[in-house]
């Protein structure tokens, strides 16, 4: 990360001014403008028009109150947000968290990030971003529901398939679209099947959802890969995380012929050198909505490691798929001593700027969230289209159109990373690539 062009300094010195104490916001838009020094001299049109402050403030942000009664009858209150950041080129588009860490600097980042994410896509989706301070963790089905229920309460007034889309990030999975979906449509009295995204296979959800994200990244990180003439087949992959993206991401790295040997979740890392056992890390996180210990339990041969960093095991390709800031410098120095040739981040801004430093001074390939994790949003695109088609499209099908998105946003990445003078870049061609299809509508749409 170098000083920022003397034309965007100011920018980012308001965003600081303007939004304090909300650090992980500021990283995303440091990094954002930390690339697009190149289009102040290419593209100055879009810099005079003040896209790129339109840009750092969202349109809209809705802080609401979510009171709840867990299962003892003691109410509860937690904090709900949406930040309707972007509409330049559709809804606003993107996931719902609910973590206990969620605060506004939390989801405008997310939100910043999804603005461009969702432009990489070539697909007609805003940016936005959501969720709750909400701990999901140890509550009952019931327990989410009441929660759900009170959170759409609030929310269903602000968004629509017109409008804004959510869809799931961490913490919110099927089961939770599921309840917000049942409470919509009770409190509208419309089935309005586009208003959320990661829905049922038979209520609306498109096929390959699910797996989309992690899909996604594999397909991302076999791009990568192939460019420097190498493929998956035989490596050593680490992925951290064993949720959503996590899970799918070691599905699709397995049936590309990777064999992944740790996972880890917020308790520790489990190291299998024989290889995840797919199934049982399924029925651990998905059924049961266990922990890791519980796969090294049944695994004899598996090591869980509750102390210490995964990305000490030694690998290949690492694939961070759990959350933001999870892999530092240090952790990025251990990879690349250990010989890593690829990095795709699953996760929303996994890297620290230190890690990504280390990554692209050394050689690594390194794939960014905003392109290597665009799948998911993709595919809640698709699950659009087949809403407002009232169609459903077969997984092979799906899962089809999904590669090539990822294609065409790797392809897209390495074209604007040669055009604008820093071939082989990933972080600056999804940047840049990203800002130009999003700043160029909101040229022709005038100041708004
Ligand atoms: P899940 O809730 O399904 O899984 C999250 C996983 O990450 C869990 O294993 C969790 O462990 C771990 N984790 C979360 N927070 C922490 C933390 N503070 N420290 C250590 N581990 C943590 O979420 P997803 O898989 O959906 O999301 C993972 C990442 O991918 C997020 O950054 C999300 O924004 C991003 N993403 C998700 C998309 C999607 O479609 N779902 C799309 C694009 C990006 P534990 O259970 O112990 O908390
Ligand atoms: O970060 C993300 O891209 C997501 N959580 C998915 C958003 C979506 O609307 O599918």
């Amino acid at each position: 990360m170098s000083d920022l062009h003397p034309k965007l300094q100011p920018i980012f010195t308001t965003v600081l001014a303007r939004n304090p104490g909300e650090a992980e916001f500021h990283q995303a838009v440091k990094e954002v403008l930390d690339s697009l020094a190149p289009v102040v001299d290419k593209r100055p049109e879009l810099i005079d028009a003040a896209i790129i402050e339109r840009l750092c403030e969202p349109e809209r942000q809705i802080i609401f109150r979510v009171p709840w009664t867990d299962d003892q009858g003691q109410v509860h209150v937690n904090r709900g947000f949406r930040v309707e950041f972007n509409s330049a080129l559709g809804p606003y588009k993107g996931g719902l968290r609910f973590h206990p860490s969620v605060y506004l600097g939390i989801i405008k980042f997310l939100g910043f990030e999804q603005i461009f994410k969702n432009a990489l896509t070539g697909l007609p989706i805003g940016g936005g971003k959501g969720g709750s301070d909400f701990d999901p963790k140890g509550r009952s089905d019931a327990e989410i529901m009441r929660f759900c229920q009170s959170f759409m309460t609030e929310l269903y007034r602000h968004i629509g398939e017109y409008r804004d889309v959510p869809a799931g990030d961490i913490g919110v999975g099927g089961r939770e679209i599921g309840y917000m979906f049942g409470q919509y449509k009770r409190i509208t009295n419309q089935y309005e099947s586009g208003v959320l995204t990661g829905k049922g296979i038979g209520w609306g959800g498109s096929r390959a959802r699910t797996e989309a994200t992690g899909y996604g990244t594999v397909f991302f990180t076999r791009d990568m890969l192939t460019s420097r003439g190498e493929s998956l087949e035989g490596k050593r992959v680490v992925v951290s995380g064993a949720g959503n993206v996590a899970i799918y991401a070691v599905e699709k790295a397995q049936d590309l012929g990777a064999t992944v040997v740790a996972v880890s979740d917020s308790g520790g890392y489990v190291v299998d050198e024989k290889g995840i056992d797919l199934e049982l890390l399924k029925d651990i996180k998905e059924v049961q909505r266990g922990r890791l210990t519980d796969y090294a339990a049944v695994r004899k041969h598996a090591t869980h490691v509750d102390n210490g960093s995964i990305w000490d095991v030694d690998c290949d390709v690492a694939l961070p798929c759990a959350t933001q800031n999870e892999l530092d410098g240090d952790g990025a120095a251990a990879l690349v001593k250990n010989g890593v040739t690829a990095v795709a981040e699953g996760a929303n801004m996994p890297c620290t700027p230190e890690a990504i430093k280390v990554f692209q001074e050394a050689g690594t390939l390194f794939g960014p969230g905003k392109a290597a994790n665009a799948g998911g949003v993709a595919t809640s695109a698709l699950e659009m289209q087949q809403n407002a088609m009232r169609d459903a499209w077969t997984f092979e099908a799906t899962e089809e159109r999904l590669d090539q998105i990822m294609s065409g946003i790797h392809t897209r990445c390495l074209e604007t990373a040669e055009e604008f003078g820093s071939p082989g870049d990933y972080v600056v061609g999804a940047n840049i690539s990203g800002f130009i299809q999003v700043a160029e509508p909101m040229m022709a749409m005038g100041v708004i």
